[in-house]
């Protein structure tokens, strides 16, 4: 089933939930327009649009509809367009809990860890952007822009510390939701393109790659999301701050 009604997805392009929602989009072979807020007043016009205090992206609209947040989208468009489901019949309710699971402290640590890791290797700010390692007066930009995310995302060597000594965990957690078949299937679910947004941001840290070697949650990221720019050269985090997986 095709939409008849225009679907527009409000994005920022580096952003983990907006790719979830398109990953999304593109699986059910739904027709869209993308539009990039652009950094800076995209806050604002997401408010405009989808209504006081939402103030993130992705945000769709599906003719005069609105839609909020990734886990929403994905919702609705279940709702809507039930070919290629992303709730399997059978496992529906758990591969919900998995991706809401997947929606809070793993996501955020997508939004946190890369600048986290920028902080000690900030001429690798330019990979982001597909411009490669930055040169002296390049660097200087990253410092103070890197700075002012920590500030933004209340990042802190503390709590960098924290994310660090908290993500084998959560890796567990993924494979064991892999064991369970809510991931990592031949048919992609809801869990999938959650939990790959983030696995692939963080897969641009070279310093958590070893972490995910040969994990279902690093398969699952590189098979829907193979493209992201970004790559931070190991050896950022200060030596001892990325804790190994038990079980790995
Ligand atoms: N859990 C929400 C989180 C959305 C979110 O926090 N998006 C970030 C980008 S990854 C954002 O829009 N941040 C705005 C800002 O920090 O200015 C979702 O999945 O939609």
């Amino acid at each position: 089933m095709m939409n008849t009604e225009p679907i527009t997805l409000h994005v920022l392009p580096p952003s983990h939930p907006c790719m979830t929602a398109e990953a999304a989009l593109r699986h059910k072979d739904l027709a869209y327009e993308l539009v990039n807020l652009g950094m800076g007043k995209h806050q604002d016009e997401i408010e405009k649009i989808y209504g006081e205090g939402r103030r993130t992206v992705p945000g769709m609209t599906i003719g005069d509809d609105t839609v909020h947040g990734s886990t929403a989208i994905l919702w609705k468009l279940e709702q809507l367009f039930p070919q290629h489901p992303l709730y399997p019949e059978g496992s529906a309710e758990a591969v919900r809990e998995a991706e809401l699971w997947a929606d809070g402290d793993f996501q955020d640590l997508g939004r946190r860890l890369p600048w986290s890791a920028l902080y000690f290797r900030p001429e690798a700010m330019g990979t982001y952007g597909g411009a490669g390692m930055l040169d002296p007066a390049g660097t200087d930009f990253a410092i103070s822009f890197v700075r002012s995310t920590w500030k933004h995302h209340g990042i802190s060597a503390e709590k960098t510390g924290h994310d660090l000594a908290g993500l084998p965990a959560m890796i567990d957690r993924i494979e064991t939701y892999a064991e369970q078949g809510l991931i990592g299937g031949e048919d992609p679910t809801a869990a999938d393109f959650q939990i790959g947004a983030t696995v692939r941001v963080l897969l641009s840290i070279g310093d958590l790659q070893p972490l995910f070697s040969g994990t279902t949650a690093e398969r699952v990221a590189l098979r829907h999301f193979p493209d992201y720019p970004g790559l931070i050269p190991p050896g950022a985090f200060p030596a001892g701050w990325v804790k190994e997986r038990s079980s790995g």
